[in-house]
């Protein structure tokens, strides 16, 4: 397998209740490289955006709540890019069953996560699933500029004095 970008978010909750560190720690033992990595707050459309293939779920009102920081009151969240060989799979091994109650309790979401009485997964991280879904959230989330390998092509967009790199 050759190397690969996963996208990691940790959601309010896990910055909300200091997790942050202890999440980045347990991610380490991957020994992937960090590319990428910045807090920012998430829009609606952002929200929306990143789990469009959710859209008719039951509980999609709950979880675009959740990752705009509505339920915790904390709309912040750190993003960030791994890279490295089989990046998806052990990001996603570390990070536990999408079911906190399921997910082993060693790993992230089985130690930090719960089941809401809403029924959502409130489960501390996201990660990609897939490498298209790896692509589609970094350019979703990241500008060029702001992961430091050049994973996907980009191209110089604007006008003089005022390009700057997007994706293509
Ligand atoms: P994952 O985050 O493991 O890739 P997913 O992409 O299917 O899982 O779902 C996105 C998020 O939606 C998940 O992190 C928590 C929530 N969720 C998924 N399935 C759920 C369910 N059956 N009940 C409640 N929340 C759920
Ligand atoms: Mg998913």
């Amino acid at each position: 397998m050759k190397e690969e970008a996963v996208v990691v978010i940790i959601k309010p909750d896990g910055l909300k209740k200091s997790l942050t560190g202890n999440i980045l720690t347990r991610l380490s033992e991957s020994k992937l490289k960090i590319i990428g990595a910045k807090v920012i707050k998430v829009s609606l459309e952002l929200a929306g955006q990143h789990y469009h293939h959710l859209k008719e779920k039951r509980f999609y009102p709950e979880l675009i709540k959740y990752i705009t920081g509505k339920l915790h009151g904390d709309n912040r969240v750190m993003v960030l890019v791994y890279w490295g060989k089989d990046a998806i799979v052990k990001v996603r091994d570390l990070a536990g069953a999408t079911n906190p109650e399921e997910a082993s309790p060693v790993s992230i979401r089985g130690a930090y996560g719960r089941i809401l009485t809403t029924g959502l997964f409130e489960n501390v991280v996201h990660a990609s699933s897939s490498q298209e879904e790896a692509e589609r959230e970094i350019k979703l989330w990241f500008e060029p500029e702001e992961v430091v390998y050049e994973v996907y092509p980009t191209k110089i967009s604007g006008v003089e004095q005022e390009t700057r790199k997007v994706w293509k």
